[in-house]
């Protein structure tokens, strides 16, 4: 019998062979034409405009995506209201050029801005100029452009309030847009969990131009945007956040523990201790590098306080008074971004201008203790040619207490979070294949003590080692779901599923696609 029902799904089964058989073909000339006719005059910059390779660059973090064979996008809009965002959009989807959203470029892959190949053609939409903070005391919230930096957001709140913070992540020039769209954890992750936790609200466009707030996108999609991975969903532009409070005075201290002063031993008892036996108001974070271990601490009180906790809790540390540094949250902020002590706050609003170095990273998640003996042979590493660092960031308190479905971000019963980075300076392809080889050789050596089934990663920090579709070209057809699961179970576990499920609701054609985005689910 044919129902209503059935000539609708049928309807609708023609209407999504025909958008994934026939995708718009690319035509350059139609899309730019569009955006001439839709925005206004300076904000659009074609490969061929005098200002396109400094506006390509000024956001761009990593020099191994700003050689002459990086494919580059055809086109960059420097979006200044949201009405440019959604006109961007709908020129793209009319003219089949991609659309790639860019809020503080900070991608370990670049995928806000280059393309693995020349076949995936795109245009960049820029948020960097939606960049409002707009904060509000009484209520406790800021409502934040995605082309904010971190910096300027904890500026803006400390600007408004010493009592009020964000727990966001470490590195002020991180774009907001990219970092929320990722989870983004930081100091303050275990009194108040991830920054995505505290979005009340967003405004985003999506892939047919419409802005949806909250309740016109759904709970479904408001959940995917807030850890989801950003590039996938929509264009964010702006959010809301409920702020956190912070006590007037809080406490930091970094000693440096070598190897040859018992530093196995001491990361060894950190493992017993950092993520269960310290109270949420502390975070002691560690920094393994050359024969090192550098442990970090923000408390949220007093210098007597946190002596207290650590006497209790990790006495071998043999951390003092001396140690102890009080001052202000947003001063530990600033402290936090290697600035040290006594410098100006407006140090926070520099976004910074060129890309200064190379760097890749790998992420794992812990969730046993790595055995003593393993600490110590890993000090060989080290010593080699070509070696990076290890950040170790704790979770459990708050982070441990939200339910890993509650936000596409799955790892929350982890111990900590294991980051391999490495940076450099020499352009040469030697140096980098050494810096590089350093990483995913310490990655694959780890692998008996690390998560597996599947072996974990954070979003935020993009490895493209894990796998990407081989046939994103703006004609091809996409990623398809059963190899981005490779990728995806990764980063977001038994969470991707419901992020594919979320992806072919509002955004069934995949216009939003990058080499690691969310596939919709077929
Ligand atoms: C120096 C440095 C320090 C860092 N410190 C931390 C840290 O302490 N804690 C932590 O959790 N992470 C940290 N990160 C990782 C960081 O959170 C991610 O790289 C994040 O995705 C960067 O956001 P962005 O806006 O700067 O990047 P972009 O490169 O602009 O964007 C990243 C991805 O999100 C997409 N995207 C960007 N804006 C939007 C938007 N408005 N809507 C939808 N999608 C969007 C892009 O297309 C791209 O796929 C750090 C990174 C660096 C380089
Ligand atoms: C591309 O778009 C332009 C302007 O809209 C149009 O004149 C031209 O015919 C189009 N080219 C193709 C190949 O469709
Ligand atoms: C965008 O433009 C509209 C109408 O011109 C205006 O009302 C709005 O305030 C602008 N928004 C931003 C973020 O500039
Ligand atoms: C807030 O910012 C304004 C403008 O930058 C500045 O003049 C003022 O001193 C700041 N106030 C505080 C409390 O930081
Ligand atoms: C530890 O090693 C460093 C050199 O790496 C050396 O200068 C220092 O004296 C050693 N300390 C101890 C206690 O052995
Ligand atoms: C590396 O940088 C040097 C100095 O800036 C330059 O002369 C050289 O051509 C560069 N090499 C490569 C491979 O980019
Ligand atoms: C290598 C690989 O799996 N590529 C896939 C990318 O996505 C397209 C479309 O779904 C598939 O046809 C390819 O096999």
């Amino acid at each position: 019998m044919v129902t209503a029902q059935s000539v609708v799904l049928a309807l609708l089964a023609v209407f999504l062979a025909i958008s994934t058989v026939a995708p718009t073909p690319t035509n350059t000339t139609g899309f730019v034409n569009c955006l001439v006719f839709h925005l206004p005059p300076g904000i659009i910059y074609t490969q061929g405009s005098s200002s396109y390779p400094s506006v390509l660059e000024y956001s761009i973090k990593n020099l191994r995506f700003v050689t002459p064979g990086t494919p580059t996008p055809l086109v960059i809009i420097k979006a200044t209201n949201t009405s440019h965002v959604q006109a961007s959009v709908r020129c793209g989807a009319r003219h089949g050029v991609r659309v790639r959203p860019r809020s503080g470029g900070h991608d370990y892959e670049g995928l806000s801005y280059r393309s693995l190949d020349a076949a995936r053609r795109f245009a960049i939409v820029d948020l960097a100029a939606l960049r409002a903070i707009r904060v509000d005391v009484r209520s406790e919230t800021a409502l934040v452009g995605s082309g904010a930096t971190l910096g300027e957001l904890y500026y803006g709140i400390a600007n408004k309030s010493a009592r009020l913070g964000f727990p966001a992540g470490i590195g002020p020039t991180v774009g907001v847009g990219g970092h929320l769209s990722g989870g983004g954890f930081g100091l303050m992750l275990r009194k108040h969990g991830l920054a995505a936790d505290h979005v009340v609200d967003a405004v985003m466009v999506d892939a047919e131009g419409r802005i949806l707030d909250r309740a016109a996108m759904g709970e479904d999609a408001f959940w995917a945007i807030r850890g989801g991975g950003g590039g996938s969903f929509g264009v964010v532009v702006s959010w809301k956040l409920q702020l956190v409070r912070v006590p007037a005075t809080v406490t930091v201290f970094t000693v440096h523990r070598p190897r040859n002063r018992s530093a196995s031993d001491l990361l060894t008892k950190w493992q017993q201790i950092a993520h269960g036996a310290l109270p949420r108001d502390m975070i002691l974070r560690v920094v393994v590098q050359n024969q090192d271990a550098q442990f970090e601490s923000l408390y949220l009180g007093r210098c007597r306080g946190l002596l207290a906790t650590m006497a209790k809790t990790f006495p071998e540390l043999g951390v003092t008074r001396q140690d102890c540094i009080e001052m202000s949250w947003i001063e530990s902020v600033l402290y936090f971004a290697f600035y040290g002590t006594g410098k100006p706050l407006e140090l926070l609003l520099d976004r910074g201008s060129k890309p200064d170095r190379y760097f890749k990273a790998k992420s794992d998640f812990m969730h046993d203790p790595i055995p003593k003996n393993v600490w110590e042979s890993t000090w060989e590493w080290f010593l080699k040619d070509g070696a990076g660092l290890l950040i170790l960031d704790p979770y459990g308190g708050r982070m441990g207490a939200v339910a890993p479905s509650a936000t596409p971000f799955p790892h929350r019963r982890a111990l900590y979070n294991l980051q391999y980075y490495g940076s450099w300076f020499d352009n040469g392809t030697e140096a980098s294949e050494k810096h590089m080889g350093w990483i995913r050789g310490l990655h694959r050596e780890m692998e008996p003590y690390v998560s597996r089934n599947p072996r974990g990663a954070y979003v935020n920090y993009k490895d493209l080692d894990l796998g990407v579709n081989d046939s994103g070209g703006d004609s091809g057809g996409g990623t398809s779901y059963e190899k981005a699961r490779g990728w995806g179970e990764s980063y977001f576990k038994e969470n991707f599923e419901r992020l594919a499920m979320v992806k072919a609701m509002v955004d069934p054609s995949d216009f939003f696609r990058n080499e690691q985005s969310i596939p919709p689910l077929p």
